[in-house]
């Protein structure tokens, strides 16, 4: 089959490299005309495990080849973001663009998949946003001008990306005619998992659902963090033996919940239907405020040094992996920074080489190695739990202000 893949990131390369490099003919679609030049270099513009060497082989055999310009092709696999706006509603713009893009080269009997996380209808807007441009096409199945869309969302993890796409369980969504069986004989072609049908509407929804579990999960956790502060006792300990209990699995606290994610998705949810959404709205609610609780508990031990040291352990939203997006560590070190003039913050993240603009651009912040910053410090703050931090040796802590976010170091 012939496949288009519009937009060539964290989702749409990956799922572009496992369908070429399982027979399929892929065209990789991407505005960003630097990473197209990158892929067809047989390069890979983002890291992730196992990705760079399955892009390199199937652009190399001819199976991939990426290009700036929307083809025609069979089956589209739309992968674009949908962010969200402010007042925190999605936005839907890149998925009308890409179906403005693909409208005119249709013939009649094409699949398009939507497979960005998407508020509920999102598949029916890319579906009216094709057919208006484009009204000699239908939707009502049996035609040769019938065009099916599906919605399939990614529910792969990152940094288990290529190994979470042929393994994990996929639910496919249809909004007309045979537009699931046909998007599933697609994905089988690379997915081992599970194909679970429903309609697209549900499909959307269930996304979002996972999503907002973790993030009410953690919200709960968040809360219990706060709550044991008051009260002198350690959260996770408490944690862990609440988690003894056959039925009980409360995830754990942390600086404020990070990624493109888990902090987006319920929103969607909430920007959906808002009346009845209060639970969810409250855990993102909980959830963002982590940050400010942190600094809240810092700052004033760190105003009584002269000169505070601050090794700030961790940028990335979450461990070993090198992504600063949306991280709650990233944003506790700028606001650090904003609200301590004459510190030294030593922010240390061995998944990078240098710092996101805005920390860079600061007098009082710099890219430091774990043991100088720990020894030159007054306060050692752990954000996130990379391997490399965990496994330190604790006596380098003693005689300092230690403000464990993450709980690793007991
Ligand atoms: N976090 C905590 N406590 C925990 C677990 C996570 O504070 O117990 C924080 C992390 O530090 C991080 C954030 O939550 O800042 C999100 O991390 P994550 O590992 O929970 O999730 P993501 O955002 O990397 O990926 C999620 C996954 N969804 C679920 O596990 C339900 C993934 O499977 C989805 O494909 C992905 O969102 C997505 O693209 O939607």
């Amino acid at each position: 089959p012939s496949v288009a893949v519009i937009g060539l990131g964290y989702i749409g390369l990956p799922t572009a490299a496992v369908l070429a490099s399982s027979g399929a003919e892929v065209v990789g679609v991407d505005i960003n005309a630097d990473a197209v030049a990158t892929i067809n270099a047989g390069q890979v513009p983002f890291v992730e495990p196992d990705m760079a060497t399955t892009v390199a082989g199937v652009v190399s055999q001819g199976y991939l080849r990426a290009t700036t310009e929307t083809p025609h092709a069979d089956n589209y696999i739309v992968a674009v973001p949908t962010p969200f706006k402010d007042g925190h509603e999605p936005d839907l713009s890149y998925i009308e663009t890409a179906g403005k893009q693909i409208a005119p080269l249709l013939e009649g009997n094409e699949l398009i998949i939507l497979e960005s996380t998407s508020p509920p209808g999102a598949t029916e807007f890319l579906a009216e946003t094709i057919i208006n441009a484009r009204p000699d096409l239908t939707l009502k199945p049996g035609s040769a001008q019938t065009v099916y869309f599906a919605h399939c969302p990614e529910r792969v993890l990152p940094g288990r990306i290529m190994i979470e796409l042929r393994t994990n369980d996929r639910i496919v969504g249809t909004l007309n005619g045979n537009a699931g069986e046909r998007a599933r004989d697609l994905y089988e072609l690379f997915c081992e998992g599970e194909f679970l049908m429903t309609d697209a509407r549900t499909a959307e929804m269930a996304k979002l659902t996972e999503n907002a579990y973790r993030d009410v999960n953690i919200a709960f956790a968040n809360e219990l963090s706060v709550i044991s502060d008051g009260l002198d006792i350690n959260v996770w300990e408490l944690i862990k033996l609440a988690n003894h209990h056959p039925r009980v699995n409360i995830l754990q606290p942390g600086p404020g919940v990070g990624g493109h994610c888990i902090a987006v998705d319920p929103w969607f949810i909430v920007s959906t239907a808002p009346e009845q959404s209060s639970l969810i709205r409250t855990a993102r609610e909980v959830n963002d405020s982590k940050p400010g609780y942190v600094l809240d508990k810092l700052l004033p031990q760190a105003r009584r040094i002269q000169d505070v040291q601050i090794a700030a352990l961790g940028l990335a939203f979450k461990p070993n992996i090198d992504d600063l997006r949306e991280s709650p560590a990233r944003q506790i070190v700028g606001q650090l920074a904003d609200a301590l003039p004459e510190a030294n913050i030593m922010a240390v993240e061995p998944n990078i080489d240098s710092l996101p603009a805005e920390l860079e651009e600061r007098d009082n912040v710099a890219l430091t190695e774990v043991n100088e910053a720990i020894r030159t410090a007054d306060i050692v703050l752990l954000l996130v739990d990379h391997n490399e931090f965990t496994r330190i040796d604790r006596t380098l802590l003693t005689q300092k202000i230690v403000h464990d976010t993450r709980g690793v170091w007991g």
